[in-house]
């Protein structure tokens, strides 16, 4: 339902990435957020591959020359982290209005986003620079351990709950959204509370049509220039 060409509210992502890349773009939060919310959205699409220079217009909405970008009604958002919490702000289920549950989801969201994800990112981008180098294995090593931490304590501490903080909320949202992206299985594997919490998350209808969403975007603008 909420992808409408007349929707005040404008998601921009990249018009295409690498296969490996499609279904991890991180529109999707947005996409996800705003399905789970009933918000409607349009979607638009900004050339430019991952890495290489952005034009001047992309880079007065977004200054690192990334996606997603976020637009509504005079406001021009970017970080997806910001992004949630505008979206949340709309739906107090995703951010609850109540100070302290709103304290404490937020937290979450930073923990996703600071505390997790640069570890998940390091290992991918290691990973992906020294692909072709003869110490790829060894730098992977290296960073591998760092994240294993942050899984070990992130897992002691969902403990047997469904999600983080009662009930589904964006700081669940960026959670599973984040550990999904990891690149080696087996991280999340050795802690089957984590793997059954990013199957519940990636469960939610909303997350679905979001994936689907952002797959059908890319194949579109692909089938379109070829
Ligand atoms: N911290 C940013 C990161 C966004 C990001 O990593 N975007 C990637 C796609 S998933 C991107 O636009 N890459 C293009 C580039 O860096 O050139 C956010 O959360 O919005």
């Amino acid at each position: 339902m909420p992808i409408n060409p007349g929707a005040d509210i404008e998601v921009l992502t990249l018009d295409r990435v690498p296969p490996m890349a499609q279904g991890y773009v991180k529109d999707l939060r947005v996409r996800w957020a705003l399905e789970e919310a009933g918000l409607s959205y349009r979607e638009s699409f900004l050339p430019g591959v991952i890495g290489g220079d952005k034009g001047s217009a992309h880079l007065e909405s977004q200054p690192f020359g990334q996606v997603p970008i976020y637009r509504e009604a005079g406001l021009s958002l970017f970080e997806s982290g910001a992004i949630l919490l505008h979206v949340g702000s709309k739906d107090e289920r995703l951010l609850p209005s109540d100070e302290l549950q709103r304290a404490r989801t937020t937290a979450w969201m930073f923990a996703a986003l600071n505390s997790v994800e640069p570890f998940a990112q390091s290992l991918f981008l290691v990973g992906h620079v020294s692909e072709n180098k003869s110490w790829h294995d060894d730098a992977r090593d290296a960073v591998r351990p760092f994240l294993q931490t942050r899984l070990k304590q992130l897992s002691a501490a969902l403990g047997d709950r469904e999600w983080l903080e009662g009930n589904f909320t964006v700081g669940d949202l960026l959670m599973v959204d984040v550990l999904r992206s990891i690149a080696e299985e087996a991280l999340i594997s050795a802690h089957p509370n984590l793997t059954a919490y990013v199957e519940r998350g990636t469960a939610r209808p909303a997350f679905r049509l979001a994936l689907a969403a952002q797959l059908d975007a890319f194949e579109r603008n692909e089938r379109e220039t070829a």
